[in-house]
């Protein structure tokens, strides 16, 4: 006896996959918050929004979405949090222990909640393998990014990006702070990189400097630290999850001011 009753012929594999990516790479052409980095503060940015009614791309270079929280401290696969985080773990339904005063939590139950969580929102499109590489729009406002294809970067093929745009753009790229350098580097602005590690002072910074740098451009997570110069922290999470919280935050008020009825 056969174990499927209903086989799926290569062909029908093909077209399947090819329609529906397609349609989702067709939607994404025109969004409401195009968040660059599946980092923890870029997913926790994403997720909010979303339930707030945006419409929400995410896109990553790599192959795995989760930015830095994969592999903990060292390879050692625990992250730490405050407290002050619970409800957020709590909301995407991630495990933690308390010892000490501070949660603890598995690195691979982190990065694979918060990315669960996005990846099936109904308003959120998550791409992985795709690079941004420059920023749309002029000096007054950002309206989008210029994207290709991870490997073709990494190749350094001479084949041209594609445009996909929205109402806000978050820079949520980590300790490289991409689109922020970018737009400082254009514009001719100077920016503070990040300060020596210390958990206490970064956890701080990291909210504090979350922004926005720009008409339509934000930045959090790391990528905030790396240009307003904040302290590095280590394998502690909770200021990357407040940081999306506070950048979702701005963005809808952002969004309220240029766009009112676009949510
Ligand atoms: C598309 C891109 C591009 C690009 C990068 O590094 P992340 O995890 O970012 P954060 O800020 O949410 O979290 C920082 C945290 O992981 C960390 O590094 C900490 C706490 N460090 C402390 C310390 O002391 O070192 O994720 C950024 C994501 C990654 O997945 C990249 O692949 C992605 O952004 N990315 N995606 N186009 N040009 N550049």
């Amino acid at each position: 006896m056969k174990a499927f009753s209903s086989p799926v012929p290569d062909v029908k594999v093909s077209r399947l996959i090819i329609k529906h990516y397609l349609k989702d790479l067709e939607e994404a052409v025109t969004s409401d918050v195009i968040i660059v980095g599946a980092g923890p503060s870029g997913l926790v940015c994403a997720h909010t929004l979303a339930g707030w009614g945006y419409k929400v791309t995410v896109l990553d270079r790599r192959l795995a979405p989760g930015g830095g929280i994969w592999g903990g401290s060292m390879g050692f696969n625990k992250v730490i949090l405050q407290k002050d985080v619970t409800d957020i773990l709590n909301e995407f339904h991630i495990p933690y222990v308390e010892d000490e005063g501070a949660l603890v939590v598995p690195s691979v139950a982190l990065a694979s909640g918060l990315i669960l969580a996005a990846a099936s929102h109904p308003n959120i499109k998550l791409f992985n393998l795709i690079t941004v590489v420059d920023l749309h729009g002029t000096g007054e406002r950002i309206s989008g990014v210029v994207v290709n294809d991870s490997a073709i970067e990494l190749q350094k093929l001479h084949v041209d990006p594609m445009v996909l745009t929205a109402k806000a753009v978050l820079d949520a790229t980590g300790h490289d702070a991409v689109l922020a350098n970018l737009y400082c580097s254009r514009m001719g602005i100077s920016v503070t990189k990040e300060h020596f590690m210390n958990a206490e002072k970064g956890e701080e910074d990291v909210v504090a400097n979350t922004h926005m740098l720009a008409p339509g451009l934000f930045v959090a997570g790391m990528a905030a630290n790396n240009v307003r110069g904040g302290c590095r922290m280590g394998p502690i999470f909770g200021g990357m999850l407040l940081s999306g919280k506070k950048a979702a935050e701005l963005i809808r008020e952002y969004i309220s001011s240029v766009a009112p009825n676009a949510c």
